[in-house]
């Protein structure tokens, strides 16, 4: 019974949930509640997608989002009115801050019972403010066609809400009235007989992710990267993706009346022929009058031209992408800064940012929370150490860049971002979406493209890596030979560089003094110590490992200390708002239904979310938990409030006591406790395919905050 015609609010339901599915949704988490029964039942009955229901809204919201991040599709959030839905809210802003697109619906209470204390209502229209990308209020229930249609027009919008113009939340919420169970209504049932389902739903297509750091365009405007754009249809972004569910013909309905006709654009121009599907977006100028297509204006930055195999010389190039390339090309004293990153395809991101820096024979600053460093093979030029390297003042004042391309969101490095400040090179910031990536203020100029489409046009002469040789990055398994080979002629793996330069060449002999530092010292460490938990993961995880990566000390440790692989690890986290709420559960949803995952978290993030514990019954798939516990937030024994106790100890370190161990038997889950390296190493490089396990290592935050303190900016030569 796809379509549930007992009663209205099951047609009104089933109708919502039919619409997603077809549409390509394929996850709800669900929280129980009595208003929302409607929606519940209709998905539950809904075999095509995956209902998972999660007890506490919040913990609920950041699977989903988990869930979201991993996949790059929307995922869908309900739950009943009331306070439930302001548990949603943290997970919505980060929604939001990381650009992961959520589909939310609240249930409601119809408008005559709100503000008259009839129980549970709560005004929850606009409840999330600015963050959804859209949002509004379902009309009620109703079964009409002309309502039903919609409905199902309002439920596809909003789920393409969620991909544009950037990637993020959309809330509906959703008013019913009684019967919130499926009883039988005569009148409702027999309106079956009349309702033709193929032709109702006739036109929806799935919806498809874009390329990774490229939020997706309209369908209408996805159709143009498949042809014309310099993309081959076979390329991997297209596979699945925008060649095939784009699908879009000259031809398609969309089309009719868009940018071809009805404009003022005449589909003779040159720039439009081979129509919207051409890949060449019109540019601002071009719409003008051409308002009545439909189409929003892209970003002015020529987002049409980069990919759309248009030569750099092309007029359209000249004052954007052009010109700036035309500035690198010049420029000996570039560095390309690659920031925190989650990419759908991390393989083409880091391949892209590779074919940049080749072009241009320029550094990459990578952060840990980066694919790149994962992926060192390919980045010749791969610097992980800026950090450390900017603490030496002589060498940073050596290093003074004049022009920095930023990669989407900065690294968290304080260092990189004063030094940045205090440079003031002439910044360029790579990334399609809408939103400001620059809290340093500085003269930047944003081109909203993504790397991906920048490395087309930046890089013409450098073929593209085979992907024969891009999956040749080996599946390494043992710790010598995920060691990427020190840097000498021919770079990093062997990949060929281009022609060097002074400049490069001192960012390149730093990092590897530095490196060789590190390794030598932390390699001698035989007590536990957080810092080498990082230095040890990017070594020893089995390939391709997705590592969930805790707020506090383990984002910034992994910024400090992992070491450039070839593991194809995926990175992935909170950075958006930075929260140390919702962190177990968005790991969970990581690992749902994906390779066996890694989490690094310490103990207070965990504590902050033990209700995602509760997911356990429900994950299918495996987390390794590796807690480090310092009872308290090491992060504030770094800070100059820690010289301030009281009341520094009771409320900024907050130490719980918590005895870990019993904890996860209360929730059936396995716990270890790891006081060896070697142990460490061997429970890690093969990961359970199965449920939860927390290893943990009992650390102390203030001898280990001393140790960063002394060393951190011991390790760059000189000082
Ligand atoms: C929701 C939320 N509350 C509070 C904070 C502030 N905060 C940042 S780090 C931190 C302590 C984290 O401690 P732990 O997880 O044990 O990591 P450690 O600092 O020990 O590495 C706190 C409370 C935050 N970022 N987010
Ligand atoms: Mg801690």
């Amino acid at each position: 019974m796809s379509i549930d015609f007992r009663n209205t609010n099951t047609l009104w339901s089933s109708i919502l949930a039919e619409t997603l599915q077809r549409l390509g949704l394929t996850t709800a988490v669900i929280c129980p509640g009595s208003r929302s029964a409607p929606l519940t039942i209709a998905f539950a009955q809904n075999h095509n997608i995956e209902s998972i229901p999660v007890l506490d809204e919040r913990s609920a919201s950041f699977f989903a989002l988990g869930i979201a991040k991993k996949s790059g599709l929307p995922v869908a959030l309900i739950c009943t009115s009331g306070t439930a839905a302001a548990n949603f809210y943290p997970a919505i802003i980060e929604a939001r801050e990381s650009r992961i697109p959520l589909l939310i619906f609240t249930a409601d209470r119809p408008p005559e019972l709100r503000d008259c204390h009839a129980g549970q209502a709560i005004d929850q229209v606009k409840i999330y403010g600015n963050y959804p990308n859209w949002q509004a209020e379902l009309a009620m229930p109703a079964t009409s066609l002309g309502m039903l249609g919609y409905l199902r027009q309002t439920i596809a919008y909003a789920c393409e809400r969620t991909q544009f113009p950037t990637p993020g939340p959309v809330h509906l919420n959703i008013p019913f009235r009684d019967p919130l169970v499926p009883v039988s209504d005569i009148a409702v049932e027999a309106l079956e007989t009349q309702f033709d389902i193929e032709d109702f739903f006739a036109g929806l297509e799935p919806i498809v992710i874009g390329e990774t750091s490229t939020p997706p365009s309209p369908p209408l405007l996805r159709g143009g990267v498949g042809r014309g754009s310099g993309i081959e249809p076979s390329h991997p972004l297209l596979k699945g993706g925008v060649g095939r569910g784009s699908g879009i013909e000259p031809s398609h309905p969309l089309l009719k009346g868009g940018v071809g006709r009805g404009s003022g654009i005449e589909p003779s121009h040159p720039l439009l022929k081979g129509g919207v599907g051409s890949g060449i977006e019109p540019s601002p100028p071009l719409l003008k009058g051409g308002v009545g297509s439909g189409i929003e204006p892209s970003p002015p930055l020529l987002k049409g031209g980069v990919g759309s195999g248009i030569e750099p010389s092309h007029p359209l190039l000249k004052g954007g992408v052009g010109s700036a390339i035309e500035q690198w090309q010049k420029c000996s004293r570039g560095i390309i800064i690659a920031g925190v990153a989650q990419p759908q395809f991390p393989e083409q991101y880091c391949r892209a940012i590779a074919q940049i820096s080749q072009s241009l024979n320029w550094p990459v600053l990578a952060e840990g929370l980066s694919p790149l460093r994962n992926y060192a093979q390919l980045n010749p030029h791969l610097i992980s150490t800026y950090d450390l390297i900017l603490r030496n003042g002589e060498i940073a004042d050596k290093l003074t860049p004049e022009i920095a391309i930023q990669i989407g969101d900065l690294p968290t490095s304080k260092e990189l971002r004063n030094w940045l400040d205090k440079t003031q090179p002439k910044r360029y910031i790579i990334h399609p979406s809408h939103h400001n990536f620059d809290p340093l203020h500085g003269r930047t100029i944003h081109l909203r493209i993504s790397p991906e489409n920048l490395a087309t046009v930046v890089s013409p002469q450098v073929p593209p890596l085979t992907n024969t040789q891009s999956t040749q990055v080996p599946p390494l398994t043992n710790t010598q030979s995920t060691q990427v080979p020190p840097l000498g002629k021919g770079g990093l793996g062997g990949v060929l560089t281009s022609e060097s330069n002074e400049y490069l060449q001192l960012w390149n002999n730093t990092e590897t003094k530095v490196r060789q530092a590190i390794d030598q010292k932390i390699s001698a460490i035989q007590n536990i110590i957080e810092p080498k938990v990082s230095w040890l993961l990017s070594q020893i995880l089995p390939a391709g490992t997705p590592i969930f990566i805790a707020n506090s000390m383990p984002v910034r440790d992994v910024e400090f200390f992992w070491q450039p692989n070839n593991l194809k690890i995926q990175p992935f986290f909170n950075r958006g708002a930075n929260g140390i709420d919702g962190t177990l559960s968005t790991a969970l949803g990581i690992a749902h239904r994906n390779q066996s995952c890694i989490m690094l978290t310490g103990d207070l993030a965990l504590l902050h979310d033990t209700n995602g514990f509760l997911i356990k019954n429900k994950l299918v798939g495996h987390l390794t938990i590796i807690l480090i516990n310092n009872n308290g937030g090491g992060i504030f024994e770094m800070l100059p409030v820690a010289k301030f106790d009281p009341p520094f100890e009771e409320f900024f370190a907050t130490p719980q006591d918590i005895n870990f161990a019993k904890l996860c038997a209360t929730y059936g889950v396995e716990h270890e406790i790891i006081d060896d390296w070697e142990v460490f190493q061997a429970k890690l490089s093969f990961l359970p395919n199965r449920g939860i396990r927390v290893l943990e290592l009992a650390t102390n935050r203030r001898t280990d905050a001393k140790w960063r303190l002394d060393n951190l900016s011991k390790f760059a030569p000189g000082s």
